[in-house]
């Protein structure tokens, strides 16, 4: 018989600490909290407890935490991040004897650095651990920025976590046995390894049957705000992952660093179980299916759409596939499959539209005839099509993107999402940017790992220049150029303005004149006239307004002719 042991995992906020400091104290950050479950947590506690009695696991979840304090921001005081994190830590009336936290963003490693200080100085016999994407990366940066952290797990940790607790039952004194797991790290196994293995550290042992993690411990999750509420305001959801691991070698990703190049799948089985107890036990309505390249193993998939729709799952549109669908993988037969097991929508991850950069520059291949063919095929289904693109590769000139520009223009979806390129540690972009000097890994603000933005220079680009080309071109696409607007199908670029920008941006004055001319093409005077004196009132009280007005009013002469004279000009 063991002793108990307890765990804490802690689910840090992917916003940036800087964002999230400005949030708590009320300041606005012009976007809402991300949040989603911490699927490689919940995956630990559920293969460890088929392993081992006698192991308590809590969830500390910052990411659902922070976007609720979000949803009644106005009912709030302001509050100091530390404050706030020192609220939740004390809710918990709990002392751990291991905490975990999941630092899977870069964007989460500051916030995360301050947590460990605070969960040190509250609990200061307990062991801190670390693991996820940015973890695995980052060792050196880890070590070299915090003596509070003992032990960082490299790759994917179901295995070396429930070697990690048997050890630490045995003899939780013994440091040198606990490091001695396979991919979990200590300072100084670190250091020893680095010296030999340069940037080659070990990876955990990987999980092979994906079957032995069972239904993922979605019980320490307040199920309760994941159905009321997720990064899609008003709408419930809860996600899940089916498969791990992808053989393409995409420059700008990092997956493959903790899942590797193998694709290992749940049997079709488990994931129907998993569904049906999200859905009948639980409740939900909307599945998120996380998987990097879903339909990959096509006979696998066909077999497991055809008992999804057995089981009537298919009606209800329940499942979301927000990641980009690879156009390597889509066929006429699997778009036909994926329509009918009831997704909401389509995605597909075409990310330049330049032959030359696909092929020389980020490896990623993808046929942009074929894409194009794809995307015409998905038009057949009355489901909207979104589409993602990424500017600013080293190596890719102006010329490039223009070409990436161009593209985005001849295909007809529904909304285009579009970032710049940026360094992910574990990515091969990563040490392409290192490497000429674009930026210092030691000393990198981690919290610009956002795909917006970008705070260095190459020299293709200045930052200015492509945050105002990435800016431009997502304005453009899908306001002034909407293609929705552009073939008359105003009820569908109504949806869109509202649900991807109005709801969390109300202050949107290209997506609100857009919306006007929409309404006024459908006829509805009243709801359009409203929306330009919306507009005007805006430009002259909200400063965010002001700067897009400011920015794109030459775009808006209906609007410059409303503020002009105070009338609706007959002329759209
Ligand atoms: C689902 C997903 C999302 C979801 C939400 C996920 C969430 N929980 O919050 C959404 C769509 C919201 C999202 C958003 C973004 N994402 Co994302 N996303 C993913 C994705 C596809 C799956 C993550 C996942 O659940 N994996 C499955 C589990 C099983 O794996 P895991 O988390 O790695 O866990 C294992 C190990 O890492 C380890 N482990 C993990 N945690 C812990 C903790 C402890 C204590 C231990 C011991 C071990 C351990 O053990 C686990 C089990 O084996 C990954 C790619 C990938 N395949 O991982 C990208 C990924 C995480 N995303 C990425 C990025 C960049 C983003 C964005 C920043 C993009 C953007 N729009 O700008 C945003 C961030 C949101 C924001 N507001 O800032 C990058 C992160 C790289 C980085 N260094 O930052 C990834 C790796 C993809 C990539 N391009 O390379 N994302
Ligand atoms: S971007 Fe997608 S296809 Fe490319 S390596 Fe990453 S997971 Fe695989």
């Amino acid at each position: 018989m063991i002793n108990k042991v307890k765990v804490l995992f802690i689910n840090p906020s992917p916003t940036p600490l800087v964002e999230q400091e400005m949030l708590l104290t009320k300041q606005p950050i012009g976007t809402v909290p991300d949040f989603a479950a911490p699927i490689g947590m919940i995956e630990i506690a559920s293969y460890v407890r088929n392993k081992i009695d006698n192991v308590e696991f809590r969830m500390l979840d910052i990411a659902k935490d922070l976007h609720v304090h979000y949803l009644s921001l106005e009912q709030k005081e302001p509050i100091s991040l530390d404050g706030f994190y020192k609220e939740k830590l004390d809710e918990l009336n709990y002392v751990p004897d291991i905490i975990g936290i999941s630092i899977l963003y870069s964007t989460s490693y500051k916030s995360s650095l301050r947590l460990v200080r605070l969960v040190r100085d509250k609990w200061p016999d307990s062991l801190i651990t670390v693991g996820g994407n940015h973890a695995t990366s980052s060792c050196d940066v880890i070590f070299k920025d915090t003596v509070n952290i003992d032990y960082v797990f490299r790759g994917e940790a179901e295995i070396s976590f429930t070697e990690f607790l048997l050890k630490y039952v045995s003899d939780k004194t013994d440091k040198e046995k606990l490091a001695g797991i396979k991919g979990v790290y200590n300072k100084k196994k670190y250091q020893d390894h680095s010296k030999v293995y340069g940037n080659s550290l070990e990876l955990s042992e990987m999980i092979q049957d994906l079957d032995a993690i069972g239904l993922p411990a979605y019980d320490l999750l307040d199920l309760d705000v994941y159905r009321r509420t997720s990064n899609k305001l008003g709408q419930g959801a809860i996600s899940i992952m089916t498969e791990r691991g992808c053989p393409f070698k995409c420059s700008f990703c990092s997956t493959g660093t903790v899942h590797g190049k193998l694709i290992r799948s749940k049997s079709n089985e488990r994931i129907l179980k998993d569904i049906l107890y999200l859905k009948n036990k639980e409740g939900f309505k909307r599945i998120i299916i996380q998987d990097d390249l879903f339909a990959a193993k096509r006979q696998k998939f066909i077999e497991l759409e055809s008992m999804i729709s057995k089981n009537n799952l298919h009606k209800e549109r329940l499942f979301s596939l927000p990641n980009g669908l690879s156009v390597a993988v889509m066929t006429e037969e699997i778009i036909d499959k994926i329509y009918s097991m009831g997704v909401d929508f389509f995605r597909v991850a075409i990310e330049s539209g330049s032959t030359y950069t696909q092929q020389k520059i980020i490896k990623k291949n993808v046929d942009l005839e074929k894409a194009r063919k794809i995307i015409k095929y998905m038009r057949t289904k009355d489901l909207p099509i979104e589409t993602n693109f990424i500017l600013g590769f080293p190596g890719e000139t102006k010329e490039l993107m223009q070409e990436t520009i161009n593209y985005i223009d001849t295909i007809d979806v529904d909304w285009v999402h579009i970032f710049a390129a940026l360094p992910l540690p574990g990515s091969e972009l990563f040490y392409q940017f290192a490497k000429i000097g674009a930026i210092d890994p030691n000393n990198f603000d981690w919290d610009m790992c956002r795909y917006p933005l970008r705070n260095f220079d190459t020299k293709e680009i200045s930052a200015k220049d492509l945050a105002d080309l990435v800016y431009d071109t997502n304005i453009y696409t899908n306001f002034f150029n909407n293609k929705n607007m552009r073939c008359g199908r105003y009820e569908r670029a109504i949806n869109y303005f509202n649900n991807m920008v109005l709801v969390k941006y109300p202050f949107h004055i290209p997506a609100r004149y857009s919306r006007f001319i929409a309404y006024d093409n459908l006829g509805k005077k009243e709801h359009a006239i409203e929306d330009l004196r919306i507009c005007a009132k805006l430009i002259s009280t909200n400063n965010e307004s002001l700067k897009l007005w400011n920015r794109y009013n030459r775009e808006m002469p209906l609007l410059t002719n409303f503020i002009r004279t105070g009338k609706l000009s007959n002329s759209i």
